[in-house]
C-alpha cells in the first residue's frame, strides 16, 4: 500500500518518512544546513503533523546521548542530526559509545550545499566553502556500519528505509547519512511512498543445530563451569534463558562490567563482577556478548578448558586485536542460542548431585560476598570525606521498582541489586565518558513515569557537557535526579598511572599530574542555574536525608535536582 501526501520540499517528505517509519524523536542540534528542516517543520506543525518530536539540544555530546538512552530503554532507534563537519566533530564521542555498545542510532548531518549556482539551498555565504570536506563520512566511517550521502530527493525512501534496517540488523550500530542543503531544499509538491518499510533488520539469528549441541554436550558434563555476561542484557528477553541455563548446572554467572541487568543480582548464582581468580580453575568458560571477559595477562585460563563464546559477533571483528580464544562460537542472538542450549542440555541429561552441590557452594560464596559487601558500607558509615560504599547502600535503599538508575563512574556497584532488566543501565565499553546526563535524560524522555537517577563521578559530570544537560533536562520537563560524586580527583587516571608504576616516583611522592579537580566546586549551583534543587552533601550523617529531599524535588515536584557528595 503506498500513501501519498502533499509536502513543499525534500526536507517535509524526509520528516513525514520518518514519522511513518515510527521514530518519536529528532534530536537535533542545528546550523546553517538547517533552514529546510526548520521550514519543513513549520509547515508540519500547521498541518498539526508532530512527530517525530523536535527535540533541540545545545550539544552534540548530549543529543546523541539522549537517543542512546532513549533505545536503550525502548529498544526503538531514533534520529540526531547536527550540524555539517563541527557538529560532526563534537558528536564523535557518543557515536564511539553508541558503536561499541550495538545501539542503533540514524546519526545524520548536514552537508554543506555542494554547488555555488541559484539552486534553492545552493551556497550563500562564506562558511559554506569552509565547512566543506572531501569525505564528511570518514570522519565517522569506522564507527557506523553505513554512510551515505542523500544525492537525490528521489532516492529518499529506500535510502532511509536501507539506513534503519541495517543499523538494527544485528550486530546492531549507528548509521550516518549526510543531506545537503539543496537535496533537502529542493521543492516538491506531493510524496508517495509505501506504508511498509522496504526492508527489514536481520535479527533473531541462531547457530547451527550441530553447534548447539556440540556446546550442550561441553556443558553438561563439565566440572566447573563458569559464565561472564557483559551485555546480552541489551536485549531484555536474554534474562530468562540465562538463568535457566544457570540453574540447569548451576553455573555462577560474574557479570564484567556490564552495561544493563543481564542476570538477577540477588540470585544465588550471580557471582559479582570480575571472574579473575576463577578463571584459571573452571574447565569450561561460557563468555555471553563480553569483549574483554578477563586479563589475559593476570588470570588467563586453562589450556585445558573449552571456551564458549555466545554473541552476535562471537569474535568481535571491529576490534583489531584480540586474541581471547573461542573453542565454540556460537553467532547469533544470545536470547536463542542460550534458549536452544537449556533444552539440548536437558535431552542430553546432567550429574543432578554435583549440580546440586555446586550450586549449593556458589550460593554460600554469594552469601559471603554480600555481607562482605554489607560490612564495608556499614563500616564507611561515619567516614569524612564521605565513604562510596555507604553513600551507594544508602541510595540503592531510597530506589525502587519505579526507578531506572544510570551509572558512570558515581556510585559503588556492589552495592546494588538489580534484578530486573531495565532497571540500571551503565556506560559503553568504549568508556567515552560524558554519556551518563545525556542518557539518562533519554532514558526519562522514554519512560516518563519513572523516577532516574543519574550517577556520575566529577570528571564524568564535566565530560558530560553539564549545562547542556540541565537546560535541556528543564526545557523538555524532564526531572531527572543527578548525582556526582565529588571526589575532587580523576581517581581512575590516578589508579591506572599507580598500577602502571606502583613503585615509581608519583607513588613515592604522591604527584599525581593531570588528575586533579577542584572539590570545592559547587556542582549544585549549575543545575540550580536551570531552576532545579541542588544540594551540597558533606556530612555522612545527612546523606539518607539528602537523596530523600532531592528525590521529593523529583517526583513531587517534577523538577531536577543534583546533590553534590562531597567523598574521599
Ligand atoms: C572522553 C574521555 N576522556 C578521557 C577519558 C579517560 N578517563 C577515564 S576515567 C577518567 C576520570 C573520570 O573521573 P570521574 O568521573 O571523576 O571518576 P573517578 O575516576 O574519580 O572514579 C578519565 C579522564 C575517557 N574515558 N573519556
Amino acid at each position: 500500500m503506498t500513501k501519498k501526501v502533499q509536502v513543499d520540499s525534500v526536507a517535509e517528505a524526509y520528516i513525514e518518512l520518518l514519522a511513518a517509519r515510527g521514530i518519536d524523536y529528532f534530536f537535533g542540534n542545528g546550523g546553517t544546513d538547517f533552514g529546510p528542516i526548520v521550514e519543513a517543520y513549520a509547515n508540519r506543525f500547521a498541518k498539526e503533523e508532530m512527530l517525530p518530536k523536535p527535540i533541540p539540544v545545545p550539544h552534540e555530546i548530549t543529543a546523541v546521548a539522549m537517543s542512546h538512552g532513549y533505545t536503550m530503554v525502548t529498544g526503538k532507534p531514533q534520529v540526531v542530526m547536527v550540524h555539517t563537519l563541527p557538529g560532526t566533530a563534537n558528536a564523535i564521542g557518543g557515536i564511539l559509545n553508541a558503536s561499541r555498545s550495538n545501539v542503533p542510532i540514524l546519526f545524520t548531518a548536514g552537508r554543506t550545499p555542494i554547488t555555488e549556482g541559484e539552486l534553492p539551498g545552493s551556497r550563500d555565504g562564506g562558511i559554506h566553502y569552509s565547512q566543506e570536506s572531501f569525505d564528511q563520512g570518514s570522519m565517522v566511517r569506522e564507527w557506523v556500519k553505513w554512510d551515505y550521502e542523500l544525492r537525490e530527493g528521489a532516492d529518499l525512501e529506500g535510502v532511509v528505509d536501507r539506513a534503519l534496517a541495517i543499523s538494527q540488523s544485528e550486530p546492531a550500530g549507528p548509521v550516518f547519512l549526510t543531506l545537503p542543503r539543496e537535496v533537502l531544499a529542493a521543492k516538491k509538491q506531493d510524496f508517495t511512498y509505501s506504508e511498509h518499510p522496504r526492508m527489514h533488520a536481520a535479527k533473531d539469528t541462531m547457530p547451527a543445530p550441530g553447534l548447539i549441541e556440540e556446546a550442550a554436550n561441553v556443558l553438561a558434563a563439565a566440572k566447573n563451569p563458569i559464565l561472564i555476561v557483559r551485555d546480552a542484557g541489551r536485549d531484555p528477553g536474554s534474562q530468562k534463558p540465562l538463568v535457566d541455563l544457570a540453574e540447569i548446572i548451576s553455573m555462577p554467572v560474574f557479570e564484567s562490567a556490564s552495561a544493563y541487568v543481564n542476570f538477577p543480582q540477588s540470585h544465588d548464582l550471580h557471582a559479582g563482577g570480575t571472574a579473575g581468580e576463577h578463571i584459571p580453575t573452571a574447565d569450561v568458560i561460557v563468555v555471553v556478548e563480553a569483549d574483554a571477559p578477563w586479563v589475559q595477562k593476570r588470570t588467563p585460563p586453562s589450556d585445558d578448558a573449552t571456551i564458549i563464546s555466545i554473541a552476535q559477533d562471537p569474535l568481535y571483528s571491529k576490534i583489531p586485536i584480540r586474541s581471547y580464544r573461542a573453542d565454540i562460537s556460537l553467532a547469533g542472538s544470545p536470547r536463542l542460542t542460550i534458549a536452544a542450549l537449556v533444552d539440548a542440555i536437558k535431552q542430553i541429561g546432567v550429574d543432578g548431585v554435583a549440580v546440586q552441590k555446586r550450586g549449593t557452594e556458589w550460593a554460600a560464596a554469594h552469601e559471603k560476598r554480600i555481607a562482605a559487601n554489607n560490612a564495608r558500607a556499614e563500616a564507611g558509615k561515619d567516614q569524612s570525606p564521605i565513604n562510596k560504599s555507604y553513600f551507594s547502600r544508602e541510595l540503592s535503599k531510597q530506589l525502587d521498582e519505579n526507578s531506572i538508575f544510570v551509572v558512570e563512574l558515581g556510585a559503588d556497584s556492589s552495592q546494588f541489586q538489580f534484578d530486573i532488566p531495565g532497571d540500571s543501565y551503565s556506560h559503553s565499553p568504549a568508556g567515552g565518558l560524558g554519556w551518563a546526563l545525556g542518557a539518562a535524560l533519554g532514558a526519562k524522555l522514554a519512560s516518563p513515569e519513572r523516577t532516574v537517577v543519574c550517577a556520575v563521578g566529577d570528571g564524568s559530570y564535566t565530560f558530560g557537557v553539564p549545562t547542556a544537560a540541565h537546560i535541556t533536562s528543564h526545557m523538555q520537563n524532564l526531572p531527572v535526579l543527578f548525582i556526582v560524586w565529588n571526589n575532587g580527583i580523576w581517581n581512575a587516571v590516578k589508579n591506572s598511572a599507580k598500577n602502571l608504576n606502583p613503585d615509581g616516583v608519583a607513588a613515592k611522592t604522591d604527584t599525581w599530574a593531570f588528575t586533579a579537580l577542584d572539590q570545592q566546586f559547587r556542582y549544585e549551583q549549575i543545575c540550580q542555574a536551570s531552576g532545579g534543587y541542588g544540594e551540597r552533601v558533606d556530612d555522612p550523617a545527612e546523606v539518607p536525608a539528602a537523596i530523600e529531599r532531592a528525590l521529593h524535588a523529583v517526583r513531587v515536584e517534577k523538577r531536577q535536582a543534583l546533590l553534590n557528595i562531597i567523598g574521599g
